[in-house]
């Protein structure tokens, strides 16, 4: 999020398109409650199915999973028609007047530089044109018709609202008057939220379905403001600190990349690290990379990180492709390329797609490991339970091995929430049995490896043997160590380059990032966590629930990254003099000298607003319309049909899904059409469980005790299904059997004149605890991923459906 979750009582209106926060995240909704009761916001819920969320909206439209980007390009077109637009915002902070290259253009549904062998786009037209200075060219009038905004105008131009009709079988006046509310937070004193989640990440444009709204919301000045922003719902109650601290295959903690086969050495990886400002004066903060990245690997290697050998960088692996993601493993494991999977809190065999291909996968390992509190599906996938693509367990030769963890409740540690608050907490419970904490077990099974590498040697023995363990017990380290590590520390004294001044002592905690250096004083494990444990303790730690001035900001709750800021990019919320957009809502200002406010500025202290763009993070200084070449599938978010859908690319018939999705070859071939399987299926989570644990619980269990679908009335007259009937869903890669719910809370659309039925799928039902065995969505989803990230595509894709006896006993 880029606003916290208390800060949604500060809206105007509130879209949730894309999640269902009252059933996902009911705790969090209070705020939405709040903002109506408050504030007299209203909300607007769009969601193939009318939701828990809808249900207390007040405006619901329907939309056809998979099409939110023809909807979102709709509105902008919309906002631009109708001069709903924050036109002082959009001029000095978003990168409207910069002039994009004359070579960049886009036709047939690809936009140019498309390799069709490769999958992938030449992406070096996708960028500004330069001038003799360095710095981007742009035209303050926004006539130009290379400038950005001139250039959107023309991309979003096919949008209108007989097209969005056509594509997202969202009536027309619905859609209209969805505009027409989103178009009054145009004012500078009216703000929207959108509050989204897996319905628009889990698409193989996922990337692309936020890029729409982050560019709406741009447009209408909502962007670091109070009530507006990007408020990504995030999913298990650490996902958060997930991303944050690196836990994906490309990723270093606080976003800092793995290297790529590309960038074997460290000048050549910091080369294309520079952040060089693209205009003048502007902050460009990455600047900074070497610091937190030297300081980095200074808390991975201590002593043998030195500037002689490029701090260690060469004990850094080399990603030789993308990512390393889930569904890349699942492939590699399926064509026997992996020979062990730790796998730790996590289920796979349920929550991944294509479940046929999964348990293949697992089927070839000859060692799997779970980490686990409970046993789970995953654990024992080698059981056949038939009809399912199962393998049968005699052909399957793996060894399963279960190491029992704690849970969550067990644990101390900080959580990491949506809003980026890094909150403390203390265990609730003792553990049971034998389970041991995470950390211990990675703890002994690592200083085992280690010794083992020091009394063998290897090929490459030093990143293992010179890794900084420097614990009290090497074989359990503490919470309380680890975090104090992320925050980071001085190794030697820290001197401010202007003064010359001891700031930091050395063995001192910093206090926060701007103390982080590139010469090998400073370490710090995750540097947008500095500051969250200082020389004054714990701050995630901190329980104070007062504010003052009743700004929804809570300074004194925890910490949030970075810098304990609430609302990312702030210095927005101010025009070009300092002064608050809305004088009732103000979060930063200047006051002549420097910045002051309610939250953290998120600027430097003195710098100058009128020259000093807010976006400090970009290189621009301003926020982008036009992404330059950062995402895969292209500068400006465009439709394209889910791999599996009843349309075909309405810009490019030929072209299935996105040009530049993940997909490996064979999967191809097991895409279904929409002649055999006409229905459009999409699944979701209900409040009664969390995903495949709580079915472990008699008393969740006892609430949704069984696997069921959800249809319209009419699919199921059409297909003589009754209420509660029992019913069989399948689909190109798997069948399931489930009872049917009736309901008119799906109904058909109606896209490009025809009609398309949408079959629910919840999806937490498996074979392991006290509910009935069900299998929920994943023996019928396609192992398909978003192009720049790889979240499978779990919200649409084809199936059909019969009334059917009971699935048959293997
Ligand atoms: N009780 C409970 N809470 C949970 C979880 C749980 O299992 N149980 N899981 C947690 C996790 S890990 C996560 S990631 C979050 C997920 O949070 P959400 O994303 O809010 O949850 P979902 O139910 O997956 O999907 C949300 C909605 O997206 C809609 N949808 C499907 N396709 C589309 C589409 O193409 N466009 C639009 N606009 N909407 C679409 C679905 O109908 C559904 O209502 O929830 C978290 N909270
Ligand atoms: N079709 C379809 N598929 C989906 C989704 C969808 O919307 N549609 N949603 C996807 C999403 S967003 C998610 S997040 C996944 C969820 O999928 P998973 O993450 O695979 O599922 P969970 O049941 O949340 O649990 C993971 C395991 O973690 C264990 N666990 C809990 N605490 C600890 C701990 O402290 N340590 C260890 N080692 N283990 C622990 C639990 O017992 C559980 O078995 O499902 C995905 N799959
Ligand atoms: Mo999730």
């Amino acid at each position: 999020m880029t606003n916290p979750w208390t800060d949604i009582k500060n809206t105007d209106l509130v879209i949730v398109m894309g999640g269902n926060a009252a059933e996902a995240h009911p705790c969090g909704f209070k705020w939405v409650t709040e903002a109506k009761a408050q504030r007299g916001a209203r909300l607007i819920v769009v969601d193939p199915r009318y939701t828990r969320t809808a249900s207390v909206a007040d405006y619901y439209a329907p939309i056809r999973p998979g099409s939110d980007i023809a909807f979102l390009m709709g509105a902008i077109r919309w906002c631009m028609e109708n001069d709903k637009v924050q036109w002082d915002y959009v001029r000095n902070y978003t990168n409207a007047s910069f002039l994009v290259r004359e070579d960049f253009g886009w036709s047939d549904g690809l936009f140019t530089g498309y390799d069709e062998e490769k999958r992938d786009y030449d992406k070096e037209s996708w960028d500004y044109q330069i001038g003799e200075d360095g710095y981007a060219l742009t035209d303050p009038t926004l006539q130009d018709p290379r400038c950005v905004w001139q250039m959107l105008r023309q991309h979003v131009d096919v949008y209108t609202p007989e097209f969005v009709e056509n594509i997202t079988g969202t009536p027309r006046d619905k859609f209209l008057d969805i505009c027409a509310m989103i178009g009054e937070c145009s004012a500078p004193d009216r703000t929207m939220t959108s509050m989204y989640a897996l319905g628009w990440t889990q698409h193989s444009k996922g990337a692309q379905n936020i890029r729409g709204m982050a560019m709406l919301q741009l447009i209408l000045g909502n962007i670091g403001v109070r009530g507006g922003g990007m408020n990504a719902l995030r999913g298990h109650s650490n996902i958060q600190g997930l991303t944050d601290i690196g836990l994906m295959s490309n990723l270093i903690p606080g976003y800092l990349n793995i290297p790529t086969e590309r960038e074997r050495d460290w000048e050549t990886y910091l080369s294309t690290r520079s952040f060089t400002p693209l205009r003048p004066g502007q902050t460009s903060y990455w600047q900074n990379y070497p610091n937190f990245m030297v300081s980095f690997l200074k808390a991975m290697w201590g002593d043998a990180a030195t500037e002689q050998n490029d701090w260690a960088f060469d004990y850094l692996p080399k990603l030789d492709v993308p990512a390393y993601d889930v569904l890349r493993m699942f492939e590699l494991m399926n064509n026997d390329r992996v020979n062990i999977y730790f796998c730790q809190g996590f289920n796979p065999m349920l929550s991944f797609p294509d479940r046929g291909k999964v348990t293949r996968g697992l089927s070839r390992l000859k060692l799997l490991v779970v980490m686990d509190p409970l046993s789970t599906e995953t654990s024992h996938f080698w059981q056949n339970h038939g009809a399912h693509n199962d393998v049968p367990t005699a052909e399957i030769q793996t060894e399963v091995l279960e190491l029992p963890t704690t849970c969550f409740a067990e644990d101390e540690g900080a959580l990491v929430n949506s809003g980026r608050w890094l909150q403390w907490h203390w265990p609730g419970a003792t553990p049971p049995g034998q389970a041991k904490h995470d950390t211990w077990i990675m703890a002994q099974i690592w200083t085992r490896v280690r010794d083992l590498y020091r009394s063998e040697g290897g090929a490459f023995p030093d990143p293992i043997v010179n890794l900084s363990w420097d614990y009290a017990d090497p074989g359990n380290p503490m919470p309380e160590e680890l975090a104090r590590e992320m925050n980071g520390r001085a190794l030697s004294d820290v001197t401010d380059p202007a003064t010359g001044a001891v700031i930091v002592q050395a063995g001192r905690q910093v206090s926060g990032f701007g103390q982080l250096r590139a010469d090998g004083t400073t370490m710090a494990g995750c540097w947008i966590y500095a500051g969250s444990w200082t020389e004054d303790g714990n701050m995630m730690a901190r329980r104070d629930n007062s504010d003052p001035d009743a700004t929804g900001m809570y300074l004194n709750w925890a910490f949030a990254w970075p810098a304990n800021r609430r609302v990312l990019y702030n210095r927005a919320s101010a025009d070009l003099q300092g002064r608050p957009w809305d004088a009732t809502r103000p979060l930063v200002q200047w006051n002549g000298e420097r910045w002051t406010g309610y939250d953290i500025p998120d600027i430097a202290p003195t710098a100058n607003p009128s020259e000093v763009g807010p976006f400090i993070m970009n290189q621009e200084g301003v926020s982008r319309l036009f992404t330059r070449g950062m995402m895969r599938d292209g500068p400006f978010p465009t439709h394209m049909e889910p791999f599996e859908s009843p349309m075909a690319n309405v810009f490019n018939p030929r072209m299935r899904g996105n040009p530049v999705a993940r997909m490996f070859a064979s999967d191809a071939a097991r895409l279904g059409s929409s002649e055999e399987f006409p229905l459009v299926a999409t699944s979701y989570r209900l409040t009664e469980h969390f995903h495949y644990w709580t079915k472990h619980n008699p008393v969740n269990a006892a609430l949704q005790p069984e696997f069921f679908v959800e249809i319209s009335e009419e699919l199921a007259a059409e297909r003589g299904i009754a209420k509660g009937g029992r019913v069989r869903v399948w689909g190109a890669r798997g069948q399931v059997w489930a009872k049917a719910v009736v309901t008119k809370r799906i109904r058909p659309l109606t896209c490009d004149g025809k009609t398309v039925h949408v079959v629910g799928i919840p999806l937490h039902w498996g074979f392991m605890g006290a509910a009935k065995k069900g299998w929920g969505p994943n023996s019928l989803t396609p192992f398909v991923g978003d192009a720049n990230v790889e979240t499978p595509e779990f919200k649409a894709f084809l199936v059909n459906i019969e009334p059917a006896a009971e699935e048959p006993v293997a």
